[in-house]
């Protein structure tokens, strides 16, 4: 079988037939590709027989860790009963009726309704068919647009990288247009660091969110369907808002007839401390997209909380023509269920609150004594670093922008732990079972990364 070829023979065949998501397909040699053999826990080995350690959780997702047998175990058995059946046509099977039960549980008090796609991608388009439709059935027909931001990721399909705020994606928009969808807008990210810093954090957050005040006061408050955000901007660079600008933002949402949308795809089953980003925040949305931590990863399923004015309104407004095959999908629904449950059990939220997530931000907040850290960020298990040529003067910059970032987490690689870059900074994102022990090691790779990159640009003569 093919997974048993050499490494060497792994990578020609993957650089011959497999088309990489993300990828400068030109630019990705054959010798660096690494081919992930197996995992446990926050551990990962690839064919070669190295050990890493997973600080991205899989792709933001792997909460409960790797290798988790009680999910295998509750998969086969579903699998071995009704491995698949349709939720069209007026049915339903065990797993889908149980999951909607348990996320009426977990997710805030007006949220009891849950539609099924398999990703944050397909869980955004939903949620922009049913924004879109839930004002021509409550008779505004003319709010829709949405509005969003600058650096939002919210999937790759069509729709859902219109909704994001990424300026490549944007411009391969296959050719539909220069640009997003007709009805999305853009607004500025709460990045206090990226920004011209003249104002302090505070003033800063609430300077981001009057940008969303006056561009609905610009446009018309009856031409907005809906404002879509993360609670902490993931993929764009871990933004985590000053502390001023979720209450502001949910003050001018508040006075005004807008739908909120929270894409929990990151943020959701306890990433931020608390079950979803919007508790930790305190806002209210009207619907959530959630996707990745909801099985832990070990099967796709995305989901759509739809709050209970909004699931009335659809209720008295005949069919909603909208679904997908693989809606409710009885495998990843009982793969949702076991991983909730483990999380349950466990208390891993609590856990992200109270234990490993103060623990693990105290560690990474003295980090910022390395020469190249101009700034470090973390709420519950989430964090970014900014590396800087030159920490006497945080305006100044890397020159290109991303280079510093790729070298540092190509170290970090090479030193046994997987970050992720986004511009200049590292990124963490580990599984929520982390451990002291885990964290210690944790800190001590991300050091020694830091040392290697600073040696590097010494060298090179990138510093100061
Ligand atoms: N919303 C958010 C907030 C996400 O982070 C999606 C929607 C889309 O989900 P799917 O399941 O369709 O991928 C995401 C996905 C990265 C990276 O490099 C982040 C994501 C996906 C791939 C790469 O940080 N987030």
């Amino acid at each position: 079988m093919t997974i048993n070829l050499s490494t060497d023979d792994l990578r020609a065949l993957d650089a011959a037939h497999h088309f990489h998501p993300f990828t400068d397909h030109g630019a990705l040699q054959p010798a660096e590709r690494r081919v992930i053999a197996r995992a446990d826990g926050v551990w990962l080995w690839d064919s070669d027989g190295n050990r890493l350690l997973d600080g991205m959780a899989g792709l933001w997702c792997t909460e409960v860790g790797h290798g988790r047998q009680e999910i295998v175990e509750a998969v086969r058995a579903q699998m071995s009963e009704l491995s698949y059946y349709n939720t069209f046509f007026k049915t339903a099977h065990g797993p889908v009726i149980e999951l909607s039960r348990v996320l009426s549980e977990l997710t805030p008090p007006q949220f009891n309704m849950f539609f099924y796609g398999s990703g944050g991608s397909d869980s955004n388009d939903t949620i922009v068919r049913m924004v879109r439709t839930y004002w021509d059935i409550v008779g505004k027909p003319e709010k829709k647009i949405i509005i969003s931001r600058i650096n939002a990721y919210h999937g790759s399909t069509v729709a859902a990288a219109s909704l994001g705020g990424m300026a490549g994606m944007h411009a391969q928009s296959g050719g539909l247009q220069a640009g997003p969808l007709p009805g999305v807008v853009h607004i500025a990210q709460p990045y206090w660091f990226g920004s011209a810093m003249d104002l302090s954090p505070d003033e800063f957050g609430i300077w981001a969110a009057h940008e969303l005040e006056k561009t609905i006061d610009e446009l018309g408050e009856d031409r907005i369907a809906a404002f879509i955000a993360e609670p902490i901007q993931g993929a764009g660079g871990v933004i985590i808002p000053p502390d001023t600008y979720w209450p502001e933002v949910k003050r001018i949402l508040d006075e005004r007839d807008i739908l909120f949308i929270s894409d929990e795809v990151i943020c959701g089953f306890g990433r931020t401390g608390s079950w979803f980003g919007c508790e930790t925040y305190s806002t209210t949305p009207d619907f959530m997209a959630m996707a990745k931590g909801i099985t832990s990863g070990y099967l796709p399923l995305g989901a759509v909380a739809v709050s209970d004015h909004v699931a009335q309104a659809f209720h008295e407004a005949g069919e909603f023509f909208h679904g997908y095959t693989y809606s409710g999908h009885p495998a990843c629904c009982a793969a949702a269920l076991a991983n909730l449950e483990i999380m349950r059990r466990e208390k891993l939220v609590e856990r992200v609150h109270d234990d490993i997530g103060p623990y693990l931000a105290e560690r990474w907040a003295k980090l910022a004594e390395h020469e190249l850290v101009g700034e470090t960020r973390m709420k519950g298990m989430v964090g970014a670093l900014e590396m800087v040529p030159d920490k006497t003067d945080l305006s100044k910059r890397f020159d290109p922008v991303g280079q510093v970032g790729t070298l540092a987490r190509d170290f970090s690689f090479a030193n046994g732990l997987v970050m992720r870059a986004v511009r200049d900074s590292l990124i963490l994102s580990p599984p929520l079972t982390l451990t002291h022990e885990e964290a210690d090691e944790l800190i001590a790779l991300v050091k020694t990364t830091l040392d290697d990159t600073w040696m590097q640009l010494k060298k090179d003569g990138r510093l100061g």
